[in-house]
């Protein structure tokens, strides 16, 4: 019989010099395998007497359990060794700079979101959102906008095709459905904004079928018009970058909101040029008003103790006229010249002042 200690530096030194998973499983083969030298030495066992083979087959036991834990060592040093080989090789230098020609652009739809957001999220609002196909009692009956009111036929609504039920989900005219939603789920104070996509079967120059909104709502106890105007106030400053904007509330009417008001900044048009700021322009930036207790109600809401305030805005108007962006259709075109010209770049701040970098 071989002799025990042997055999071990012969594994041991093999085990050590093996350089990757496919060498270390090739010894375990050849001493442990079917025909390996530790198993044939173990298969030759019987033919020893009774005394020696209780001896040497405690000794190959011994062998064979020594050389399974080298070779699981060594395992594990080859694969953790690999993983830092991989890892060094697939390094990239995150503090290189971006290939400009490989860099798209923010959309200024996005841009204008995160805009509004951070303006909104400085006084404590949050973001919600909700699904763009909705019921109708969540797009009109809850806003206090019944059957046959004549606010359904304004909103040139794309109705889906009936269900069995004859209910027909509607294509939301308008972001409002998220505010129902959240204040049937949420007990106030509510402080949100609801950016997102609405649909109205209109198409021009200045409509188009998808476009987007933001709309807004606060809800609490004491919430009353002046906290409105000043909340309004603050925005379109922030959002123009205008300290002292004029804004004015002129009253209108919402199924919605009751007083209503519709809200308008001061602006000049200096040689054919629009500037926001003191003159003797106006222009038509926000839909507002104090949130009909009717609607307060249906969602669940006691209109005795709570009052709020809403607002609702055009994403794409209030970007044009920030911007300067002439056709809304434009918007829609993805055209690589226009995105270059009036795109952001990725890495930009949201900013209440414009482009950060062009
Ligand atoms: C609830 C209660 C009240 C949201 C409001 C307006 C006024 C408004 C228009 C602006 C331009 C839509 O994109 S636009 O055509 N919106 O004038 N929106 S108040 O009022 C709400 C909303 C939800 C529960």
């Amino acid at each position: 019989m071989e002799d025990t200690n042997k055999l071990k530096d012969e594994v041991e030194s093999a085990v050590s010099r093996a350089e990757n998973l496919d060498a270390l499983e090739a010894i375990r083969i050849s001493e442990l395998g079917k025909n390996g030298r530790i198993t044939l030495l173990m298969k030759g066992l019987g033919q020893l007497g009774p005394a020696e083979r209780r001896l040497v087959g405690k000794k190959l036991n011994e062998l064979k359990n020594t050389i399974l834990d080298l070779i699981e060592k060594k395992k594990r040093v080859l694969e953790s060794s690999g993983i830092e080989a991989q890892l060094a090789e697939e390094t990239i230098d995150i503090s290189l700079p971006v290939r400009p020609q490989l860099t798209g652009s923010i959309h200024p739809i996005s841009q204008t979101i995160d805009e509004v957001t951070s303006i909104f999220g400085e006084m404590g609002f949050s973001v919600e959102e909700g699904p763009d196909i909705e019921e109708d009692w969540y797009n009109f009956t809850a806003l206090n906008i019944p059957p046959n009111h004549p606010a359904r036929q304004e909103h040139d609504t794309f109705y889906l095709n009936a269900e069995k039920n004859g209910e027909r989900m509607v294509l939301r005219t308008h972001t409002s459905p998220v505010q129902i939603r959240t204040m049937q789920s949420t007990n106030p104070p509510i402080r949100i904004i609801v950016p997102g996509r609405t649909y109205r079967c209109d198409h021009d120059a200045t409509h188009s079928p998808m476009f987007h909104q933001v709309e807004g709502l606060l809800v609490d106890e004491t919430t009353h018009m002046g906290h409105l105007k000043g909340c309004l106030i603050e925005f379109c400053r922030a959002f123009f970058g205008v300290e002292d904007l004029p804004v004015r509330f002129r009253p209108s009417y919402f199924p919605f909101t009751e007083p209503s008001a519709e809200v308008d900044i001061g602006c000049t048009f200096d040689g054919g040029t629009l500037k926001m700021g003191h003159g003797d322009g106006w222009l038509e930036i926000l839909g507002s008003g104090m949130v009909n207790p009717k609607v307060l109600e249906n969602c669940g809401i006691d209109s005795s103790r709570y009052q709020g305030f809403a607002f609702g805005m055009g994403i794409e108007r209030i970007a044009m006229l920030k911007y300067g962006i002439p056709d809304l259709r434009t918007f829609y075109d993805s055209d690589l010249r226009w995105l270059r010209h009036y795109g952001f770049q990725p890495l930009d701040v949201p900013t209440v002042v414009g482009r950060a970098s062009k």
